[in-house]
Formats: C-alpha cells, sequence, structure tokens
C-alpha cells in the first residue's frame, strides 16, 4: 500500500489540530488564582532544569527552534497525547472503580456511523489483517446489565494508519458507534489493528531521534463506552505478546487492558466486559 509514502507527519498533524479545535475547546473557564499558580509551578520546573543542569544558549535555542517545529507539524496534539494525557488520565480516574481506562490520544472522531450490536466496522473490500470478533457486555458497577448501551470504536488498521489522519483510506474505515442489546451485549467484526508508529518525520520524531528513544505504540482498539445514568469510559485494549506492551512511548498500557483472544476460524475472537460507574 502506498500509504506508507504519503502519510506525512504534518498532514496527520493538521488534521489532528483541525479535529481538536473543532470538538475540544469552550471548556469552563479556569480561575486566575488557578492559572497562575499551575503556570507558575510549571515555569519553577523548566527554571529548575536549567539551573541543575546549567543549559546553554545553544540548547535554549534548539528548545526553542524545536518548539516552534512542533506547531508547524501541527503536532501539539500528537505531543501532548503521547507524553502528558496519561498523567491527566490518572488524575481523573482516581474515583472511579469500574473498568480501567486509558488516554483518548489524538485520533478520536465523533459521530462515526451507528451500528447495530452485531455488526462489522466499515472495511474496504479485502481490508488487510487478521479478522478479530470483539465481543462482551456492558454492566453496572452492581453487575446490572446496561440496556442499549453505546460503544464508539476506533482503531488503525494493518498497516498502523486511522482514517481521517492518513491519506487515501475510506472516512469511517475502521469507526463505529455500535448499540449494545437489550442486555448490554455486543459483537462487533473488525481486523486487528498494527502497532501503532509515531509519525518519525516530523517534531515529535526529532525528539525521539534526538533523545534515542523509540517511536512504537503497542497495538491497540480505542473505545469510549457510555450508558445512560453512567460515566463514560474512554478506553484501549492491547493484544498479549506485543513487545511495545511494556514500553509504549504513550504510557498507556494497564494490566487490566490487555486481551486474551483465542484462535477461531478464520481469525481471532475475544470477550471483554465493561463495567461502568453512576453519574
Ligand atoms: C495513537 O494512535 C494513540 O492512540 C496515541 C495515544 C498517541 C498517538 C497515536
Ligand atoms: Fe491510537
Amino acid at each position: 500500500v502506498d500509504q506508507t509514502i504519503t502519510a506525512t507527519a504534518a498532514a496527520s498533524g493538521a488534521n489532528a489540530t483541525q479535529r481538536f479545535t473543532t470538538d475540544k475547546i469552550g471548556g469552563a473557564q479556569t480561575p486566575p488564582e488557578r492559572v497562575s499558580e499551575l503556570a507558575r509551578e510549571v515555569l519553577a520546573s523548566v527554571h529548575k532544569t536549567i539551573r541543575d543542569h546549567n543549559v546553554t544558549y545553544d540548547e535554549y535555542n534548539a528548545l526553542k527552534s524545536w518548539l516552534i517545529m512542533v506547531g508547524q507539524d501541527g503536532e501539539w496534539p500528537l505531543f501532548l497525547d503521547v507524553w502528558v494525557e496519561h498523567v491527566v488520565e490518572e488524575v481523573a480516574a482516581q474515583s472511579r472503580e469500574g473498568s480501567k481506562g486509558t488516554i483518548e490520544g489524538p485520533y478520536y472522531v465523533p459521530d462515526a456511523p451507528e451500528l447495530g450490536f452485531e455488526s462489522t466496522l466499515p472495511t474496504r473490500d479485502n481490508e488487510a489483517g487478521t479478522p478479530l470478533l470483539f465481543q462482551g457486555q456492558v454492566r453496572g458497577v452492581d453487575g446490572t446489565p446496561l440496556p442499549e448501551a453505546v460503544l464508539e470504536i476506533w482503531h488503525a488498521d494493518a498497516d498502523g494508519f486511522y482514517s481521517q489522519f492518513a491519506p487515501g483510506i475510506p472516512e469511517w474505515n475502521l469507526r463505529g458507534t455500535v448499540t449494545a442489546d437489550t442486555e448490554g451485549r455486543f459483537h462487533i467484526h473488525t481486523v486487528k489493528p498494527a502497532p501503532y508508529q509515531i509519525p518519525t518525520d516530523g517534531a515529535c520524531g526529532k525528539l525521539i531521534s534526538a533523545a534515542g528513544w523509540h517511536p512504537w505504540r503497542p497495538a491497540h482498539l480505542h473505545l469510549k463506552v457510555a450508558a445512560a445514568g453512567h460515566q463514560q469510559v474512554t478506553t484501549q485494549l492491547y493484544f498479549p505478546g506485543d513487545s511495545h506492551n511494556d514500553d509504549d512511548v504513550a504510557n498507556a498500557v494497564k494490566p487490566e487492558l490487555i486481551l486474551a483472544p483465542t484462535e477461531v476460524d478464520g481469525g481471532q475472537q475475544v470477550t471483554y466486559d465493561f463495567v461502568l460507574d453512576p453519574d
């Protein structure tokens, strides 16, 4: 597939920046005292690093030009979701007892095609990858099934690319909004995603190579699971044996999120149940 040739950091960064500004801006106003305290502390930790390491003017200018490049490449969503979001998620989830969640990442798109409780995600003819049946049940913390729970699911294809962010993939490929049955059950047919490599030709890639890190995330399914009267959980599910489950560049793997698929005729099958906290 020639996506590997045409997918660029700047193009997927521009798409992710556009998505973010459309979907996520306009939350509650942060009071000035809190802005002041948080900004002061972040700046103080930068100042401390400079003093502790005798940072030079050359290094300061390298940082400045790299920050400019992050913006030019549209990689602020990627940079923040890879290196910062996992701690925001950790803090946000502190008081929840239902299913573990993890970060959303930069590639969620709302309003994916609506599908029934037993369905196949939009795929191309001859979509590459091992067929996967992902099924389970959504329940409350007391074990009650949650009828008509809604599962939004999105994931990369077998080349590691996301529709609407990499070029040449149909708009809603491997994205869907699945409504569970009256017992909260769902059966979703898709293909296994490939491990994801964050773009190496943009600012984030430059940081990774300059620091001698690696750009990989383990293969994963993204989900948002919601039901009336319950808190939505945003999560990702991973596959056993992926070498990056232990060193995800985005630090978003938790043991509870690793699936246990079995081999079946023509592919793999896995059951994973979700538990949602009340509102
Ligand atoms: C991804 O696919 C992803 O899920 C995250 C968190 C960051 C970058 C790419
Ligand atoms: Fe992802």
